[in-house]
C-alpha cells in the first residue's frame, strides 16, 4: 500500500471510518474514494458492483455497518442482522470481482461468547452462546469474518479481519437512546451540569467491566494491520485493561465537572459482564496504543463542546 494507492473507505462518516480517513490522510494517502450512504447504498448489490467496476479500488476498509449501543441492538434486531449481512456480502464479493489487493473487515469484541474466559483470545470466537442483547449484530459480523476467511482460502484474497474493543472519541453518536456508554455518559453529565441537576442516571448495576480504546488509536492499529498483516486469523484491537461502568461514570463525571450524584437504574440491561480482549497477537506484531483513558475522555469532551458550540450557533441563526 503506497501513498498513491486508491483506497475506498466504506463508512467514512462513522466513528471508525472517520478516524481511519484522518489517519490515512495524515500519512500522506491522497487517493481516497469516499461515498456517503445516500450516494451509495451498500445494501444494494447492483449499485455496489457498479461502483466497484467503475472505481476499481486497490485497498478497501469496510468500516460501514449498522452499529449501536445495548438498547439499540435489543430494539432493532432485524435491522442489525439484515443490514450488516447485506453490506458485508455485497462489498466483499464486489471487491473479489475487481481484484482488490487488500481488504480490512471490522468486527467487534461484542461478538465473542457472552461468558468466554477473559481476556478474550481470538480463538474463543464461536466457542459458546452469544450475548442475547446483540446476537443479531454478532451473527452478521461473524458471517463477515467467515466470508473474508473463505475468500482467502478459495480465491486467495488478502482479506483480513480486526476485532476492535469498545471505541469512543470524535465523531461518536451522542444520541442518548442509540449510543454506547461513553458518549451517553459524557452528554448526560454535561447536560446535568448545565441544568444544575442533582443526579445523572447510569444504566444497569455499574458492575459490568468494559475496555475502552480511543478511536484514533484504533485507526492507527487498522492502518498498521493493512501494512503488516496478511493472514487468516482475526486480530483483536484493544488496550489490554478494563474498568467497571461505575468507575467509568466517576471518571466522566470528574472530566465534565458534574458535581451531582450518580444513580444506577437496574431496570436497564447490563449486557455481558466483561469484555476485555487479549492483545498478544496485535502487540506481537509491534503495535501499541498511545492515548490513555482519562486523556481520551478529556479530548472527546473538548470535541463534544466544539460541536455543541457549532450546534448552538446554528440554532441561533
Ligand atoms: O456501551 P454499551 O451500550 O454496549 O453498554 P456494550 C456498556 C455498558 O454500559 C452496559 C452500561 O452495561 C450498559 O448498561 N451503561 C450505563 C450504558 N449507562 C449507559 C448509557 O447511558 N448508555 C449505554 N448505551 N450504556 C455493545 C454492543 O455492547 O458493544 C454493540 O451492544 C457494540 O453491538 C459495542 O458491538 C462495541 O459494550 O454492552
Amino acid at each position: 500500500m503506497n501513498k498513491g494507492s486508491k483506497i475506498y473507505v466504506a463508512g467514512h462518516r462513522g466513528l471508525v471510518g472517520g478516524a481511519i480517513v484522518r489517519r490515512l490522510r495524515a500519512a500522506g494517502h491522497d487517493n481516497l474514494v469516499l461515498r456517503t450512504s445516500a450516494e451509495l447504498d451498500l445494501k444494494d448489490q447492483a449499485a455496489v458492483r457498479a461502483f466497484f467496476a467503475a472505481e476499481r479500488p486497490e485497498v478497501v476498509v469496510l468500516a460501514a455497518a449498522r452499529v449501536g449501543g445495548i438498547l439499540a441492538n435489543d430494539s432493532y434486531p432485524a435491522d442489525f442482522i439484515y443490514d450488516n449481512l447485506m453490506i458485508e456480502a455485497n462489498v466483499i464479493e464486489a471487491a473479489r470481482q475487481v481484484g482488490v489487493r487488500k481488504l480490512l473487515f471490522l468486527g467487534s469484541t461484542c461478538i465473542y461468547p457472552k461468558l468466554a474466559p477473559q481476556p478474550l483470545k481470538e480463538e474463543y470466537l464461536l466457542s459458546g452462546p452469544l450475548e442475547p442483547t446483540n446476537e443479531w449484530y454478532a451473527v452478521a459480523k461473524i458471517a463477515g469474518i467467515k466470508l473474508c476467511q473463505a475468500y482467502r482460502r478459495q480465491y486467495g484474497c488478502d482479506f483480513i479481519s480486526a476485532m476492535p474493543t469498545n471505541l469512543y472519541g470524535p465523531g461518536d453518536n451522542f444520541d442518548l437512546e442509540k449510543s454506547h456508554v461513553m458518549p451517553a455518559l459524557i452528554r448526560k453529565c454535561h447536560e446535568a451540569k448545565l441544568r444544575g441537576d442533582r443526579t445523572v442516571t447510569v444504566w444497569g448495576s455499574g458492575r459490568p467491566r468494559r475496555e475502552f480504546l480511543h478511536v484514533d488509536d484504533c485507526a492507527d492499529a487498522c492502518v498498521y494491520l493493512l501494512a503488516h498483516y496478511d493472514e487468516e486469523p482475526i486480530v483483536n484491537i484493544g488496550v489490554g485493561e478494563d474498568l467497571t461502568i461505575r468507575e467509568l461514570a466517576e471518571m466522566v463525571k470528574e472530566v465534565v465537572g458534574f458535581e451531582g450524584d450518580l444513580v444506577f437504574d437496574a431496570s436497564k440491561p447490563d449486557g455481558t459482564p466483561r469484555k476485555l480482549v487479549d492483545v498478544t497477537r496485535l502487540f506481537g506484531l509491534g503495535w501499541r496504543p498511545s492515548i490513555g483513558l482519562r486523556e481520551g475522555i478529556e479530548q472527546t469532551y473538548r470535541w463534544f463542546l466544539e460541536q455543541e458550540e457549532v450546534r448552538g450557533v446554528r440554532s441561533e441563526e
